[in-house]
């Protein structure tokens, strides 16, 4: 029954493998609900879980510096608003396609109701490809973008935040030209806004710290923690830089990370207040790292050979593949941790699950970002700003929430220790009950 529905979807959705893999790992997940409650089969909730409310595609015209002009195309896929209004980064990436907007907005929609916070899910995003371009070009590109989307935001409608390729710079340019057009202070609009004008203590931080505070809690169930642990993390972006910073706080010591020339080793531990300089504030190559910090750089490697106990890929979907998980698993790995969407393939998935290692879905792990902007929304309804402290302590009590969540519910379904079942499960029920709730929508 479950093949027969995939099945129509792939017609549906020609050529969108990213889509169809996400799709299929929470269809594969739902076998056990289906065989308890078949009457959830009848109401076609999977169809309709499938399609998204509404997706937009747009031109996005803008010149560069010398005056020439050029087209990107933008995107918008409002998937599911059952638990509350659309929310969900927008990715400005050379690779960004409609079926990935898709698979993103699909596990969005999951990942935002085990926050247990009142958000729907969406994603957007650009071909657009901001290396190397003025700040001027990206407030041009950003400005273009905005005007054909402003349409579709609002803080009770469609609430859009960072993904790769998307900060504060952007979310700055972003916001700045929202309320020219509109003539509206509305914070809540987005999400990742400078801490100056709406923005929440925390929220750069919030997806690698999240991230940690989850793996952490995976180890305890094993009587483990990260104290001395050595971890290797892909991507040295926003995710990446944090989730090694809150390991660092946590006794772990990040060894290894990388960008998409190489990766850098450094058993000593990397030095990330230079790393911050290099990647964040010159948005620098990790080259330029290690020419500074006399690390070692291997370029065009893969960094999961790099032994470790701890993995957490933070870079991009499908980045951990079968082999990668064969050489962790016999490097002694104990724990994955998903700092990305979809980093893992399904077979690396399957390789780790069997190997015992212990493996945190994107979906769950990397939720403390979007749930810390869920609180920057809070904070931006109340006309509020938290300190640093209150709101990272909300981040961390959200984490162990959802890790006790995916626990529980895997053991529920006769699966335990399965997060991926979890996460899959738990969510599904969530976005289930809201629907049916809401009568056919
Ligand atoms: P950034 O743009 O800050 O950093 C992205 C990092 O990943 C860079 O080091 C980049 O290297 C690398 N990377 C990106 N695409 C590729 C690719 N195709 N091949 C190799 N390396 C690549 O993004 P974020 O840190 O914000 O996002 C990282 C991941 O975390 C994404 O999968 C995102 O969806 C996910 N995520 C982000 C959240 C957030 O709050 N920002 C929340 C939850 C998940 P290079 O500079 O060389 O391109
Ligand atoms: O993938 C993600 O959860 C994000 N990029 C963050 C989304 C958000 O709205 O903060």
């Amino acid at each position: 029954m479950i093949e027969k529905i995939y099945d129509r979807i792939l017609h549906r959705n020609p050529g969108e493998k990213e889509f169809h893999q996400a799709v299929w790992e929470v269809l594969e997940s739902l076998e056990p609900v289906f065989a308890r409650r078949p009457e959830l089969l009848d109401e076609s909730l999977i169809e309709r879980l499938c399609e998204p409310e509404r997706q937009i595609i747009f031109r996005v015209p803008w010149s560069d510096d010398s005056g020439k002009t050029h087209v990107n195309r933008g995107f918008r896929v409002e998937f599911n608003s059952a638990l509350g209004p659309y929310k969900g980064g927008l990715r400005f990436h050379p690779s960004v396609n409609l079926g990935i907007i898709k698979f993103l907005g699909f596990e969005q929609t999951f990942k935002n109701a085990l926050t247990g916070m009142p958000i729907g899910g969406g994603k957007g995003g650009s071909d657009f490809d901001p290396k190397g371009r003025s700040d001027a070009e990206v407030m041009r590109f950003c400005q273009s973008f905005m005007t054909e989307l402003y349409r579709h935001l609002g803080e009770y409608t469609d609430i859009p935040a960072g993904d790769i390729g998307v900060g504060e710079r952007e979310i700055g340019y972003l916001f700045g030209q929202y309320r020219r057009i509109t003539n509206r202070w509305e914070a809540g609009v987005l999400t990742g806004k400078g801490v100056l004008w709406g923005g929440s203590q925390a929220r750069s931080e919030a997806t690698g710290y999240g991230l940690v505070v989850f793996t952490a809690e995976m180890l305890k169930t094993r009587g483990e923690s990260l104290e001395g642990k050595r971890v290797v993390v892909s991507g040295s972006g926003n995710v990446a830089i944090h989730a090694m910073e809150k390991a660092r706080q946590l006794g772990a010591v990040p060894i290894a990370c990388s960008d998409s020339g190489g990766y850098v080793v450094e058993e000593k531990g990397i030095d990330l207040e230079l790393l911050k300089e290099v990647k964040l504030a010159e948005r620098g190559r990790l080259s330029a790292y290690a020419e500074r910090s006399g690390a070692r750089f291997v370029p065009d490697g893969r960094v999961w050979e790099v032994p470790c106990e701890v993995a957490l890929p933070s870079a991009t979907q499908n980045e951990l593949d079968r082999d990668d998980a064969a050489t962790l698993v016999r490097n002694g790995v104990l724990a994955v941790g998903e700092g990305a969407n979809m980093p893992t393939t399904p077979e690396g998935v399957r390789v780790l699950r069997e190997a015992g290692v212990l493996f945190g879905p994107g979906k769950a792990a990397n939720a403390g970002g979007v749930a810390t902007s869920a609180l920057e929304m809070q904070q931006n309804a109340s006309r509020d700003s938290w300190t640093f402290e209150h709101t990272e302590a909300r981040l961390t009590e959200i984490m162990r929430h959802i890790h006790d969540l995916c626990h529980t519910t895997a053991e529920r379904y006769g699966r335990p220790g399965d997060y991926v079942a979890g996460a899959n499960i738990a969510g599904f029920e969530l976005v289930e009950r809201g629907m049916v709730a809401q009568g056919l929508i």
